[in-house]
This record gives C-alpha cells, sequence and structure tokens, in this order.
C-alpha cells in the first residue's frame, strides 16, 4: 500500500511529524493498526537497521528513527489493545544489563498491555538481581526479557540463574526474546519460552497464565 511505504520513507527519514500525519491517515483510512505498525513502521525500522550495518547511517540518525518509531507506536497503542479483562496477571520486563536498545521490549510491553496484563517496566540496562527482586516484591508470574546484543544476552541465564538462587524459580516463567535470541538459546539456558515477535509474547503470557 502506497501510504504504507510512505509512512515507512518517512520513518526512514526520522520525520516524526510527517510519520503522525501518516499514521493518522492510515488509521483514519480504516488499514488495521497491526499492518500498519508491521508494513510502516518495522518495515521503515528494518531498512534503518541494515543501513546502520553497513556503516550507510550513523547512531544519531538511527536515534531519530527510533524516536519517530516510537512516536508512532504509541498512536497505535489504544487500538491495538484487545485487552479480555478476565487474563489477569503482572509482568515485569526489561532490557539486560549492558544493553540499552528498547523499541522492541517497548513493544513487547504494549502488546501484554494490550491483553489487559499489568506491566512493570523495569528499562534498559536491567541487573539480574533487579528482575528477580521485582517479580519476588511484586508478585509477577512473569519475567520478560529483551537482549539485542549478542554480547549482552549471556544475562539471560544469570537471570535465570538469580531466579533459582532466589528460590523463586518454580513461582516464576521465564520469557526472552530479541534479535539474537533463538529458541534453542532459550532451551539451553533454562528460560521457558521464547517468542519471536512481540504480538506473539503476548500471545504466550496469556497461555503461560492460563496453565498456571
Ligand atoms: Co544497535 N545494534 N547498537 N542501536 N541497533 C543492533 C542490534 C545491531 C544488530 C546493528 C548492526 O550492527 N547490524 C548491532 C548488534 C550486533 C550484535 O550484537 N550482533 C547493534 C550494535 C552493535 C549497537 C552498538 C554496540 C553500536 C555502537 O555503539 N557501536 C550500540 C550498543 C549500545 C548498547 O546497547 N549498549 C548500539 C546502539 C543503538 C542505538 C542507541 C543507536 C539504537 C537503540 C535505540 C533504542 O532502542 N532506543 C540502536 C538501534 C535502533 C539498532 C537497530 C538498528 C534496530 C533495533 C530495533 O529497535 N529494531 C539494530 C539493527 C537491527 O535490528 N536490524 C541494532 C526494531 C525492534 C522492533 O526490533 O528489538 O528486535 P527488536 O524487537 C523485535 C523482536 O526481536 C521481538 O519483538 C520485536 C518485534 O515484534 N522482541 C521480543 C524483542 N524483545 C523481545 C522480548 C520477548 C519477545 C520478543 O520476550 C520477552
Amino acid at each position: 500500500m502506497e501510504i504504507l511505504n510512505e509512512l515507512s520513507l518517512s520513518l526512514q527519514k526520522g520525520n516524526i511529524k510527517a510519520v503522525q500525519e501518516l499514521v493518522q491517515q492510515a488509521i483514519d483510512g480504516g488499514i488495521e493498526p497491526r499492518t500498519i505498525l508491521d508494513e510502516g513502521l518495522l518495515a521503515g525500522m528494518s531498512v534503518v537497521g541494515e543501513k546502520f550495518k553497513k556503516n550507510e547511517v550513523y547512531v544519531p540518525q538511527v536515534l531519530i528513527a527510533a524516536r519517530a518509531m516510537s512516536i508512532g507506536a504509541g498512536m497505535l497503542k489504544p487500538l491495538l489493545a484487545d485487552g479480555d479483562a478476565t487474563a489477569a496477571g503482572k509482568v515485569c520486563i526489561g532490557t539486560v544489563k549492558g544493553d540499552q536498545h528498547d523499541i522492541g521490549k517497548n513493544l513487547v510491553k504494549m502488546m501484554l498491555e494490550g491483553k489487559g496484563l499489568e506491566v512493570i517496566d523495569l528499562g534498559v540496562n536491567v541487573e539480574p538481581e533487579r528482575f528477580v527482586q521485582v517479580a519476588k516484591d511484586e508478585g509477577c508470574q512473569i519475567i520478560c526479557m529483551s537482549a539485542l546484543l549478542t554480547t549482552t544476552m549471556s544475562v539471560m541465564e544469570d537471570v535465570v540463574k538469580a531466579a533459582e538462587a532466589a528460590g523463586i524459580r518454580d513461582q516464576v516463567k521465564i520469557m526472552v526474546g530479541g534479535a539474537p535470541v533463538t529458541n534453542a538459546y532459550c532451551e539451553k539456558i533454562g528460560a521457558d519460552v521464547y517468542t519471536a515477535d512481540a504480538a506473539s509474547a503476548a500471545d504466550a503470557a496469556l497461555e503461560l497464565l492460563a496453565n498456571q
């Protein structure tokens, strides 16, 4: 769809005003919010990622695109919500220690909230002990972790071990995700669930809660 291509291009340029206008136009035009997210915003961010990899764009441009992504996604947030009032559950979420990437984590948070779950957002660069302490203090049934760097994903295993050491491993499910993370890695470190995208993470969280 032409408008989604335009949205992707505006995001790549970091043109926040155009992103806002195009997201609104797409909503008004009756395009599904998930389609606007996937084929407009995320498609644009993926091009930025490829260019970043090839040194064709640099950190400032990536940050501006990331800001446009967050604002666009924020506009879609209420429309992505299909909360089931009966789906009670508490989740704490964060990006692991050493890692500042938060766009994917924020999307997962948005989808979880959209399913009616209470989400405690620990932000980025989260120490393993903090995930565990908050889960314990707040009675979270699920810890969700995001990592975008191959050098930080190992922290996820530290969180699993910290949960074991604190004696809460049997009370809390641990979900992992982020570009370098795989199902095999999830199994290797003893986490419970890996999902490749934010929407599947929210579905998986509901399933975990239903089976508790
Ligand atoms: Co960074 N960065 N970055 N970066 N950055 C990557 C990840 C990289 C792949 C780029 C590249 O070189 N090709 C590369 C990592 C290489 C590697 O480890 N193998 C990289 C690097 C190297 C770095 C720095 C080291 C660069 C430097 O300074 N030299 C540095 C590290 C800083 C740090 O964290 N300590 C750095 C910095 C940055 C910025 C600050 C500029 C910015 C982050 C801004 C921000 O997040 N607020 C940034 C960005 C934006 C990227 C890219 C371009 C885009 C990431 C992104 O947001 N994607 C990225 C390249 C790429 O991915 N193609 C790159 C969109 C987002 C929606 O996807 O987070 O994968 P993602 O989330 C997905 C799924 O993974 C999943 O759901 C989402 C989709 O629905 N998901 C989960 C995520 N978390 C989940 C949790 C779940 C379930 C699913 O369960 C709990």
